[in-house]
């Protein structure tokens, strides 16, 4: 695995659909400026090509609000893509809007079938490991079914616990380099990280562990400067991006994209 965990050449993003501002939320801080949203995918999927990603971009789905969201419904490494299985009822039909395009993108393809639930954005790929952590979102059958496809191609998963009330594992957390792991202090309490490198996001800026390396850029949600400087004195090199609008639905950075 080592570096293959953030180099990547190829990336999938769905432009936000207008019943976006139907999408789900777990409290209600009001509904996003679709105008604003746009802009900012924009701006996200060009800083993806920035960073080297050849993008495919998908359309708009009207009848998925989340569909944005593409990172939750497959888990794409090199040697295969494997569709997940949300745990959001209203996101279930998301996933066979991704399988074709995934099937011209992988040799292989293969589906969570259940009966558990996983959502890719409980799934963070690290050099040495799979971690997946349990929510409300992804049990445990889910995490097994998919340790047993995964255990085929040599990779060891490790089932952790995204804390109360944190949508997804990857809300908490994200990859900055083969051993270094961006983490809200809340979460690296819990353990999970053990033998990694943790920088850990300033007090207040929690929300911008939902960060994504992508070769040489780190993509991180704007608004966060101390955790910014971080990572900065840490010889990343970050490009902000607005997540306003997002964020809103519990969205960002690593939600609105596969990549591989
Ligand atoms: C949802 O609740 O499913 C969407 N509103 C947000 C999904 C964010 N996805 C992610 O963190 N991987």
């Amino acid at each position: 695995m080592s570096e293959s965990s953030y180099q990547f050449t190829r990336a999938i993003t769905r432009k936000p659909a207008p019943n976006i501002v139907h999408g789900l939320r777990a409290e209600d801080i009001g509904d996003p400026d679709f105008d604003q949203m746009l802009q900012d995918h924009a701006h996200y999927v060009a800083t993806l090509q920035q960073a080297g990603a050849a993008v495919t971009e998908l359309t708009a789905l009207d009848d998925f609000p989340d569909s944005t969201f593409v990172e939750d419904v497959a888990l794409c490494l090199p040697e295969l893509a494997i569709l997940m299985r949300p745990g959001a009822p209203s996101r279930a039909g998301e996933v066979a809007q991704m399988a074709p395009v995934l099937r011209d993108l992988f040799e292989r393809v293969v589906a969570i079938d259940g009966p558990g639930f996983i959502e890719g954005g409980d799934i963070l790929v690290t050099s040495k490991q799979i971690l997946v952590g349990r929510s409300e979102r992804t049990d445990s059958a889910g995490i097994a079914e998919l340790a047993e496809i995964v255990s085929y191609h040599g990779y060891s998963l490790h089932e952790v616990k995204t804390p109360a009330g944190i949508l997804h594992f990857k809300t908490d957390c994200s990859l900055l380099d083969a051993e270094t792991i961006l983490a809200t202090p809340r979460l690296d309490a819990s353990g999970c990280f053990e033998g990694y490198r943790v920088i850990h996001t300033a007090r207040g800026e929690e929300a911008a562990a939902n960060s994504i390396r992508y070769n040489d850029l780190v993509l991180m949600p704007a608004g966060f400067p101390h955790t910014l400087a971080r990572l900065q004195d840490a010889g990343y090199e970050v490009r902000a991006i607005n997540n306003s609008e997002c964020a809103k639905l519990d969205g960002g950075m690593s939600c609105l994209s596969l990549r591989f």
